[in-house]
């Protein structure tokens, strides 16, 4: 037995070439793959976002990876695996740019105000059990602006473009498995306080002005901040505080 198993990043499932990393892992997880297990791609030919929206997963350039989690934790707290792995993103992209990445809740990590990273977390559980938790990474390492289709070209950045600089994938990929593993420990042992509190100081939403959007309803506010179980607060013209779990928020 490796001395590291269960660790993060401690055995690596390695592809050219995937439809999506969440999907293998999935596939992994369901065949009895351990905690720690990374499935890694070059490129993805259907890389997704939430509600299936594309990933842009250009090949060559780019971290795409998914990271197979089985935590003891109710599957009704899943979603704040999500925040864990959004500092543990930002904090890497910190030691790799002058710029200082910043969260966006739920899953973005922007830089300059622009999207690098996006994260999909996704779940099998039975009944009040977490089976296995899949935590898709996509990181812009050194996409230039061509690479962007137009859709969001306005809307997305890359490391490369923030530096003008290329950087190793691989250095990336090291300091984000040790700062996940740190991270994801924390929470295990510590719960979530840790976490919202570093969450709360890299968000850039505080006391901005934002439209939250689920399903079909819209609401407008000024955003609060996250409260101690990952919900984002936002405070509405009426002076309500209402309580988001879910959706897309337009700054
Ligand atoms: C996300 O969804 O941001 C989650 C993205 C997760 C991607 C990783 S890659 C490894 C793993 N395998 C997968 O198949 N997925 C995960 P969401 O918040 O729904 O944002 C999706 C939106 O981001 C799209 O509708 C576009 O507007 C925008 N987008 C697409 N590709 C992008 C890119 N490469 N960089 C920045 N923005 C992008």
């Amino acid at each position: 037995m490796d001395i590291d198993s269960g660790k993060i990043g401690w055995k690596v499932h390695e592809f050219e070439s995937l439809g999506s990393t969440n999907d293998e892992a999935n596939r992994l997880a369901v065949g009895g793959a351990a905690e720690g297990e990374v499935v890694i791609a070059d490129c993805q030919t259907a890389g997704r976002g939430r509600l299936d929206r594309q990933w842009e997963s250009p090949a060559g350039k780019n971290i795409y990876l998914s990271i197979i989690l089985r935590p003891e934790t109710p599957p009704t707290t899943t979603s704040q695996l999500t925040l864990v792995a959004a500092v543990a993103v930002a904090e890497t992209l910190a030691k790799f740019s002058k710029e200082r990445p910043a969260v966006k809740w739920p899953n973005d990590v922007l830089i300059d105000g622009k999207k690098v990273c996006g994260i999909l977390t996704e779940m099998s559980a039975k009944r009040d059990k977490t089976d296995f938790v899949i935590l898709g990474i996509g990181i812009n390492v050194n996409t230039d602006l061509d690479d962007f289709s137009a859709e969001i070209k306005e809307t997305a950045t890359s490391l490369a473009l923030i530096k003008g600089s290329t950087s190793d994938r691989a250095e990336i990929q090291t300091e984000l498995f040790q700062k996940l593993e740190h991270w994801y420990r924390t929470y295990l042992t510590q719960g979530f306080l840790p976490i919202y509190e570093r969450y709360t100081a890299l968000s850039c939403l505080k006391g901005q002005r934002v439209e939250v959007v689920f399903e079909n309803e819209r609401k407008q506010g000024i955003a609060q901040g996250i409260d101690d179980t990952g919900a984002l607060l936002i405070k509405t013209d009426d002076d309500q505080i209402e309580r988001i779990i879910a959706g897309d928020v337009i700054i």
